[in-house]
């Protein structure tokens, strides 16, 4: 068997049967049915933050968030060069202008002292990644946008249950976006979450979610981001084990990090916990990477370039700026396998190839 990247928990089927018996008896699929309706509930205690929607992927979350926002066709965003191709993607699909801004070499995250050169009157919002569940610079960011009169959306795909400052991550900005795909910590096989500051937003978020209804009647533009029972059911089992998860996670991270901390630069947490998401390492050159990756591969090993190439260099986005700090660290990084269930045998067959 391959050894990736990631491979999706699978909780004990006997558990998911027992949701699935649920489903059967309540003949209710989807559409705001009850056990989506738990998982909120239960997100709502687990991550601390009081307004949230579960959708049907982080992509659509994103694009609910700009609307949300009141973003509108040609405003342009600050973002982040040095992420997934969604982020800027769902910015462009939406109509908006993304300007790059570049990140810090050491967190990964938008570099906050850079941004105010970009800043014009057509700027409208700042869209900054909590990049492999690392935390932004909150508060700088909250200062600039307070300033200039910006919304701050958090793409926090991969920040589940991290903190920052004794708080949830997820209390800091107007927006903030979860992915709750199947090869994230916490998933529903296919999900999302958007969470909000002010309340009022995620009941005109659970409209546009559902094409616009209110009462049955459309009212407002909308689309259709609901999810379903059987995506919950999945949720619901996952969280139920999360303490498990987390801790095997941990065991992982911390494996590699003693034995490979000497060897590569690695990424400076800067959030009040690690949910050992991701665990990225950074070559001295971009060649070094591609041998060892070319020796992984051969020994059945498939680590991931996450993120390459950096987003502002892309074609077919039509940017053409440059980012050099991200194009930078864009050739040189890799994640390398991190799940539960991935033996210490292996882990030590990835620590020598890597030595
Ligand atoms: N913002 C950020 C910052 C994100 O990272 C993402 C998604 C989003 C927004 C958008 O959220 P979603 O709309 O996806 O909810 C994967 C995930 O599909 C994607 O969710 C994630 N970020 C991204 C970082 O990673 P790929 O193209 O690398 O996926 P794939 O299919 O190559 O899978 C990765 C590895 O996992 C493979 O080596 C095989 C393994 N795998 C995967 C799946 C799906 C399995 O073993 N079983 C499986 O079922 O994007």
């Amino acid at each position: 068997m391959p050894i990736n990247v990631n491979k999706p928990y699978l909780p004990d089927i006997k558990k998911y049967h027992k949701y699935l018996d649920q489903i059967w008896q309540n003949n209710h699929l989807t559409n705001f049915g009850p056990l989506a309706c738990a998982l909120e509930e239960k997100l709502q205690e687990f991550l601390g933050v009081p307004n949230l929607l579960f959708v049907s992927n982080g992509t659509i979350a994103l694009q609910i968030a700009y609307k949300l926002a009141g973003l509108k066709k040609d405003d342009k965003i600050i973002t982040t060069p040095f992420s997934f191709v969604a982020t800027t993607n769902t910015l462009l699909w939406e109509g908006l202008n993304p300007v790059f801004c570049d990140i810090d070499p050491k967190s990964f995250c938008i570099d906050t002292n850079k941004i105010l050169p970009l800043l014009t009157t057509e700027t409208k919002a700042i869209l900054p990644v909590h990049v492999f569940g690392n935390a932004c610079d909150v508060k700088a960011l909250q200062t600039i946008a307070k300033k200039h009169n910006l919304k701050v959306i958090y793409d926090g795909a991969h920040a589940f249950g991290v903190k920052y400052e004794g708080k949830s991550i997820f209390e800091y900005g107007d927006f903030s976006t979860l992915s709750f795909h199947a090869t994230k910590l916490f998933h529903t096989i296919e999900g999302g979450l958007v969470i909000a500051k002010d309340e009022a937003m995620i009941a005109e978020a659970k409209k546009m979610i559902n094409f616009g209804l209110e009462n049955s009647l459309p009212s407002a533009l909308g689309i259709n981001a609901k999810n379903s029972e059987f995506h919950a059911a999945m949720g619901l089992c996952v969280l139920e084990d999360l303490d498990f998860i987390t801790q095997e996670r941990q065991k992982i991270w911390e494996y590699y990090h003693q034995h490979l901390k000497d060897d590569f630069a690695l990424q400076s947490l800067q959030a009040d916990n690690n949910n050992h998401h991701y665990f990225p390492i950074l070559f001295e050159e971009e060649s070094a990477l591609q041998k060892a990756l070319l020796k992984l591969n051969e020994a059945d090993i498939f680590p991931r370039r996450y993120f390459y190439p950096s987003l502002n260099t892309l074609k077919h986005h039509h940017t053409n700026v440059t980012c050099p700090i991200s194009e930078d660290i864009c050739s040189r990084i890799l994640c390398l396998p991190i799940y539960v269930g991935l033996d210490q045998t292996t882990q030590d067959k990835i620590i020598r190839i890597l030595k």
